[in-house]
């Protein structure tokens, strides 16, 4: 298998995706496009986690509301794995304000405010890798070959 396509990116159900019963649609999503989960996990994350995962935030004038309502509840975060999947995970996302995310796009169809926006993926493969190594250990990311991996890459 080519190593583009073992490409890994972290996906987090919010806590407001929990409360609102959404990870079913979430984890589906992902799977009926192709990509192969990894690392998946329920917990309640505390606000010294969420302050690192979003250190590059720490500035703004939201980050005290974003990790509160981060923190306010448990989550799940997990790794996905396959082509691109980085970039084709942002873009299954929809832009972080709702308001202008496409129709199709899980935060375009599921949610409506920026501070309610359901789901988190990483940005780059850069960070993506920061936060798998900052949600899971090693053993917990769980490389496997699905049965249908040859009807999925040609
Ligand atoms: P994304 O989650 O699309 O990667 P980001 O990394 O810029 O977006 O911001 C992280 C989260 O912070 C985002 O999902 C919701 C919140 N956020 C971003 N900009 C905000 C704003 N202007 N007001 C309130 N919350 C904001
Ligand atoms: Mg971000």
């Amino acid at each position: 298998m080519m190593a583009e396509q073992r490409e890994r990116t972290f996906i987090m159900v919010k806590p407001d995706g929990v409360q609102r019963g959404l990870v079913g649609t979430i984890i589906e999503r992902f799977e009926k496009k192709g990509f192969k989960l990894v690392g998946l996990k329920f917990v309640w994350p505390s606000e010294e986690l969420l302050q690192q995962h979003y250190s590059d935030l720490a500035s703004r004038p939201f980050f005290p509301g974003l990790v509160k309502y981060m923190s306010s509840g448990p989550v799940v975060p997990m790794v996905w794995e396959g082509l691109n999947v980085v970039k084709t995970g942002r873009q299954m996302l929809g832009a972080t304000n709702p308001a202008d995310s496409q129709p199709g796009t899980i935060r375009g169809d599921l949610c409506i405010q920026v501070g309610r926006n359901i789901i988190h993926g990483s940005d780059s493969v850069e960070s993506a890798k920061k936060e798998i190594g900052l949600w899971f250990t090693d053993k917990e990311v769980v490389g496997w070959t699905p049965a249908n991996e040859n009807w999925v890459y040609e």
